[in-house]
């Protein structure tokens, strides 16, 4: 990493900083007491509306959000919109990132003449965001470090110029992040693989790729089976690994209804989360004004990281013991019709002893025993999880240990059941069903070639954890990404600056600036686009987009704002205009689909299995849901049946004097972006750059609260990364597990740990030690 990045563990003579605004001052943490949602989200709301100066359009904004028959979709994350009767589905991440898109604050040319790149990448990434949306079309100018203002046209002819140069089309790479529309999307993969390149890197080879490939090998499909009325019909939650308050808010809705109707709500994560206590659901009024809460939880356990698999079958233990007294706690009729391997896996699980799944899970065997009963006496189940599950060195395995479970009580392909993976970003699940994927089948490439005219290649691409070596050693030389904050998000800055730097041309497509503009390469390129609030005015009139929420509904999306600046593109035209430019002799009517997104719907109706007479159907007021056939039990495995997976029990015990180290985000921050230094539900304030610890585990090391530590961590190949100036704070956590915030922590996450399962970086799973810090700062902050 050069000297002009701004790193906190770089200044090692004071305490270190995090990436948000870092107002300086006092900071704190108190254990939070109110109940999650209600009037600290109000309040909260009300601020950002406030900074962004953003009352009145912001409170249009709310209610034009998820709403049947027009309005947009709400960018905050994907879970599914409960749009029946007057239910106004918001929440405050939801407005506070879809006001954050609406800002007036601008990133104009004059803007980018007063600063060099070197000063800005001096800036924290709050600073770089808050500069505001951008406006033009910018290029990298070397002789003067700045970015200048460019046409829509010469941006388009360096880009088709750096591709054309390429010679071998596996030199080029577009990333997309999980925000991207079906239409973009496919426009995206569609230009890559007429190119002739898999190489498709996208968010969710950091996010669910483990959930996608478990279900696929486990059930035949990559995806959830549940819906929402699935949540409202069944009499059993169990949530893994998620922090819904804060990531998946209107999630509250379902567990506080949920909760009022009598059904048991099992939260599985090392911290009590704000989720698995109380709710005041923000859309009903009566409840906000009078201060009642409902409970969102009836049973919390606390597994130490990476203990889920060894919970999940102690839970299926529990299960073969319990058929004994009760012959039904297995659906032996289920398991003989559907499922096939069901003899090994009982094998395996028997041969497995408590006092190992205990040790392995950090859960005492009483308290497993105690969810499966839970687990047992439920007439329909529906298992979910997120991060904690799937950034792990065996997501993949744990994964497949849950489908066991539910397969166990042929809990899959009924009402109210089904395993249910709850993705991040709005449309992330769209993006892969609509082409992007590095290893696409040969059904799918097939289809699209007849679809579209082209010879995709058949050979696999690069996701995220091979194309940044790839970069590195000078195989990649164009970086496109549509959306997000590559450099940031990222694991390992230190390996993965260089490489983007070392590419000929980088082409970030956003809306605001953030740290991949000031990490380019030689030549680079900012494209700045609509924002999914914002009208997008095309050929044949206003135009809609399509996107798919976590659980397979796709629906359209129209932006209500008027562009903020008149020289920003809808992304299709962007990826169109570029494609035009690199392709040559393309037969695909790049400028027709560029302004005439029924015309990109019409293909994908031809190209994409499930699309069938796609413009009519999505017009539908609540747009229409994705076949799924294991939804029918009718399983796409290699057997046709639902596969048992039987493997060892991995070690998630850390070693002596060693703990394991997760990443995750805070309240107030979406993904990279970070609006705040609070963490409210954690009760922290003012400060990020911290790390909750086992109050056991603090003492062992001589650390009292707020203490500031060193903390090292260790790869697979032996190599060390450390951050310095830290703070410890105890936390209710199991001992051997800590906990601290992405994407500062980035740092410690080796480019080369990824699990071998899923090819995802081990964001959750970071071997660490901790060590009082050398720096001997006085804690009179405090
Ligand atoms: N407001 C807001 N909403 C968001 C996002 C955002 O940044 N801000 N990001 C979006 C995206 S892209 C995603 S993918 C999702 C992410 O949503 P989450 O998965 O909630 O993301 P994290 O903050 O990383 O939190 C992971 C949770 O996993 C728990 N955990 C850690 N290790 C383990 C483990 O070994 N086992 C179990 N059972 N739990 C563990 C942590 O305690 C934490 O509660 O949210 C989406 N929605
Ligand atoms: N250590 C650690 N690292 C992680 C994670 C973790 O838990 N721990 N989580 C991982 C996960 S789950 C994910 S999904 C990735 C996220 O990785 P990314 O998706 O790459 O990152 P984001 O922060 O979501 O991207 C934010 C940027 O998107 C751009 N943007 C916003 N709206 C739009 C739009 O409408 N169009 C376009 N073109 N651009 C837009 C803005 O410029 C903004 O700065 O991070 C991963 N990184
Ligand atoms: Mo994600």
């Amino acid at each position: 990493m050069s000297d002009e990045d701004r790193r906190p563990e770089e200044t090692p003579t004071t305490p270190a900083v995090g990436f948000g605004p870092n107002a300086g001052g006092a900071f704190s943490q108190e254990d939070y007491h109110h109940p999650a949602a209600g009037w600290g989200a109000a309040i909260s709301v009300g601020k950002v509306l406030v900074k962004q100066r953003e009352v009145l359009d912001g409170a249009r904004v709310v209610f034009d959000m998820n709403h049947e028959n027009g309005g947009y979709d709400c960018p905050g994350c994907a879970w599914p919109d409960d749009r029946h009767g007057l239910t106004m589905d918001i929440c405050e991440n939801g407005i506070k990132h879809a006001t954050w898109e609406m800002t007036k604050k601008k990133a104009t040319p004059e803007f980018f003449a007063a600063h060099t790149v070197s000063e800005l990448a001096t800036w924290t990434d709050f600073a770089l965001e808050d500069a505001g949306r951008l406006t033009e079309p910018m290029r990298y100018d070397a002789a003067s470090d700045k970015y200048v203002a460019v046409t829509w046209d010469e941006a388009f002819a360096l880009v088709g110029k750096h591709v054309r140069g390429l010679g071998d089309p596996n030199r080029a790479a577009f990333y997309t992040s999980g925000r991207l529309s079906n239409e973009a999307t496919f426009l995206l993969q569609l230009w890559a693989r007429e190119l002739g390149t898999n190489n498709l890197p996208d968010c969710s080879n950091m996010c669910h790729e483990a959930s996608g490939r478990a279900m696929q090998a486990a059930i035949g499909t990559g995806k959830g089976t549940c819906d929402l009325v699935d949540w409202q019909k069944t009499d059993c939650l169990i949530v893994m690994g998620v922090n819904a308050a804060s990531n998946a808010p209107r999630m509250l809705t379902s567990l506080a209804e949920a909760y009022r109707r009598g059904a048991s709500i099992v939260h599985i994560n090392p911290l009590v989360e704000a989720a698995a206590r109380r709710t005041i659901v923000p859309h009903d009024i009566l409840r906000m004004a009078t201060f009642q809460s409902t409970k969102t939880s009836t049973l919390n356990i606390q597994p130490r990281i990476a203990g889920d698999l060894a919970l999940m079958r102690g839970i299926a233990k529990h299960l073969f013991e319990a058929v004994a007294a009760d012959p039904k706690a297995i659906d032996h009729c289920f398991i003989e019709n559907h499922t096939s391997g069901f003899e090994a896996y009982r094998s395996r699980v028997e041969a497995t002893s408590w006092a190992e799944l205990e040790r392995q899970s950090g859960v005492p065997t009483a308290r497993i025993r105690e969810l499966g009963e839970v687990y047992r006496k439920a007439r329909a189940a529906i298992i979910g999880w997120c991060l904690g599950v799937t950034q792990q060195e065996h997501a993949g395995d744990t994964i497949r240990e849950i489908v066991n479970v539910l397969l166990l009580r042929g809990n899959i392909g009924r009402e109210g059941a089904g395993p249910c993976p709850i993705r991040g970003h709005s449309n992330v699940q769209g993006n892969r069903t609509c082409g992007i994927d590095h290893r696409p089948g040969e059904a799918w490439l097939a289809r699209l070639d007849q679809a579209c005219g082209i010879t995709s290649p058949r050979a696999h691409g690069l996701d995220t954890v091979r194309v940044i070596p790839a970069m590195a050693r000078g195989d990649v030389k164009v970086f496109v990404a549509l959306g997000g904050n590559f450099a940031l998000a990222a694991p390992d800055p230190a390996y993965t600056f260089p490489a983007l730097r070392n590419c000929d041309l980088t082409v970030q497509v956003s809306t605001k600036l953030n740290r991949s503009h000031v990490v380019h390469g030689r030549d680079a390129l900012i494209l700045p686009c609509l924002g999914r609030t914002e009208k997008d005015h095309g050929a044949t009139g206003l135009q809609g987009i399509t996107v798919e929420d976590s659980m397979s509904m796709v629906h359209l999306s129209f932006g209500m704002k008027e562009p903020r600046s008149p020289h920003l593109r809808p992304e299709p035209a962007i990826i169109a205009g570029m494609a035009a430019a690199s392709l040559t002799g393309t037969k695909t009517p790049w400028s027709v689909y560029a302004g005439d997104y029924d015309r990109i719907r019409d293909t994908m109706a031809e190209a994409i299995e499930g699309f069938e007479d796609f413009n009519r159907r999505v017009r539908q007021p609540l747009g229409f849901r994705l076949k799924q056939p294991a939804r029918e039990l009718v399983f796409l495995t290699k057997t046709g049946r639902a596969e048992f997976s039987d493997v060892p029990l991995p070690d998630a015990v850390p070693a002596p004097g060693r703990l394991i180290l997760g990443t995750m985000r805070s309240h107030d921050q979406w993904n990279t972006t970070i609006y705040s230094d609070d963490d409210r539900y954690r009760g922290v304030k003012n400060l990020r750059t911290l790390v909750f610890m086992n109050a056991d585990d603090m003492r062992e090391r001589g650390l009292a609260k707020y203490d500031l530590i060193d903390v090292t961590s260790f790869a697979k190949d032996g190599s060390t990364r450390a951050v310095r100036g830290y703070r410890a704070l105890p936390y209710d956590l199991p001992r051997g597990s800590a906990m601290g915030y992405m994407p500062e922590l980035n740092v410690l996450c080796p480019i080369g740990d990824y699990s071998p399962q899923s090819d995802q970086p081990l964001m959750k799973h970071v071997v660490v030690e901790v060590v009082p810090s050398r720096l001997a700062a006085p804690r009179s902050e405090v």
